[in-house]
């Protein structure tokens, strides 16, 4: 079974997606994902001009080699782009598999390690009573596990999340990159994000009681000792876990971070291959991996990692903002259902117009996703409904300190 034809989709439906399409000469076709959020050219760049060519003719059942080839083929390994444009072709493979063998891609997998891939959904707003409002609709959906989020007194926007939640009845459309010219900028200010926090979580464990599971997202946005003294500080509120405390680049950090708290931690939603985890999963210095498939050389290569960090009691916590596309949420879906340490997966609802491109056959019931049982990953790509929304350029937000420096956003 050979590769044929290899075509790059930018589409703008809501945002901006990268999809890889690979076409065989007995016609399966499969889908990759390979969206880096306010980057999004630059991947597709790289597929087409550097990557296609290499894969017409090779075999398509070879996902392997393939790997390997691109990754060790380029020479510069690693990074971002690179390991996106890897993901979207490794995915797009596994996708034609599965249809070859006629089987849900999550039994080609191991087959299923459970019914159902408990999900969290993102809660935010700019004080307590938009927050409640916003858990209770997150409630009202399924969702068993919610993301807290909110805005810091002095402070204009709550970062990571839309800029306006429910606008006409849509979620999280451009969440959180805007389509402006250039990025807009926003102000912090941690000392006040410190004091602020645990009263939040104090007021949502009053009011919606122990059970509801909450997890929250510091955005790399503390020191080591400043994320210690916050796990230290939601303690009493039992959080599943504290993401992305400090700044990902610095696996020592969490050494720290670990002395002082037994707030779980999260990371990785912005590492790209294992070497990012060696300290964190050897040293137990974390609880979940956060890493996306698509940022991180798609299925064949998280697989590895999760299954190297269940070594060490370490979960999934597989990252699912709309910026991954329906292909990788999919993709993330078949792996959380099949794996052992599944611990939990984020899931944002893509608006009405990506679920009009991506025709998807997940199911989300009571808290619980599952992958359905279509052969492959279960989407297609709809190029009449794609050709409505061309790209636009956007970009994430940057952030300053009131004295304007700039901060990790
Ligand atoms: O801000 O995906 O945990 N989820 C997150 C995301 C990120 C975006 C960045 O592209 O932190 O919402
Ligand atoms: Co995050």
């Amino acid at each position: 079974m050979k590769i044929e034809k290899v075509e790059v989709l930018v589409s703008s439906p809501d945002r901006n997606f990268v999809t890889l399409r690979i076409t065989t000469d007995d016609g399966l076709v499969g889908l990759g994902d390979g969206t880096l959020n306010g980057r999004e050219l630059a991947v597709a760049s790289y597929l087409e001009n550097h990557v296609a060519a290499l894969l017409i003719g090779r075999d398509a059942h070879q996902i392997e080699d393939t790997w390997q080839y691109l990754y060790r083929g380029a020479y510069w390994r690693r990074g971002p782009v690179t390991m996106a444009a890897i993901a979207a072709v490794d995915v797009a493979l596994w996708d034609i598999k599965a249809k070859a063998a006629n089987m849900p891609l999550y039994q080609l997998l191991g087959g299923a390690s459970r019914t159902g891939v408990r999900a969290y959904g993102h809660a935010s707003g700019l004080d307590v009573p938009e927050l409640f409002d916003s858990i209770r609709k997150h409630q009202a959906l399924g969702y068993k596990a919610i993301r807290i989020q909110t805005g810091v007194p002095g402070l204009g926007s709550v970062y990571g999340v839309a800029s306006s939640p429910t606008v006409g009845g849509k979620r999280y459309d451009y969440e959180p990159a805007r389509r402006t010219a250039l990025p807009v900028e926003e102000t912090w200010d941690t000392a006040a994000y410190l004091r602020h926090v645990p009263t939040v979580f104090e007021a949502v464990r009053n009011e919606f009681g122990p059970e509801l599971t909450l997890l929250h997202d510091g955005h790399h946005r503390m020191t080591p000792i400043q994320a210690a003294k916050l796990g230290k500080s939601l303690e009493p509120y039992d959080l599943f876990w504290l993401e992305d405390c400090t700044p990902a680049e610095n696996q020592e950090a969490l050494r720290l971070v670990r002395q002082h708290t037994v707030t779980p931690l999260a990371i990785g939603e912005i590492f790209n291959t294992v070497w990012d985890y060696q300290t964190l999963i050897t040293e137990q210095l974390i609880d979940y991996v956060r890493s996306a498939v698509t940022h991180t050389g798609g299925i064949s290569a998280l697989k590895k990692i999760l299954e190297f960090a269940a070594q060490y009691q370490i979960k999934s916590g597989i990252h699912g903002p709309t910026d991954i596309s329906p292909v990788g949420m999919a993709a993330a879906m078949h792996l959380d259902l099949a794996i052992h340490n599944f611990g939990i997966q984020e899931y944002m609802q893509h608006g009405d117009a990506t679920n009009e491109v991506f025709i998807q056959s997940f199911s989300f019931e009571d808290g619980y996703l599952h992958p359905g049982e279509q052969a492959g990953l279960g989407v297609t790509y709809n190029d009449e409904a794609a050709s409505k929304f061309e790209y636009q350029g956007a970009y994430l937000p940057v952030n300053r300190l009131k004295d304007g420096t700039v901060h990790d956003w």
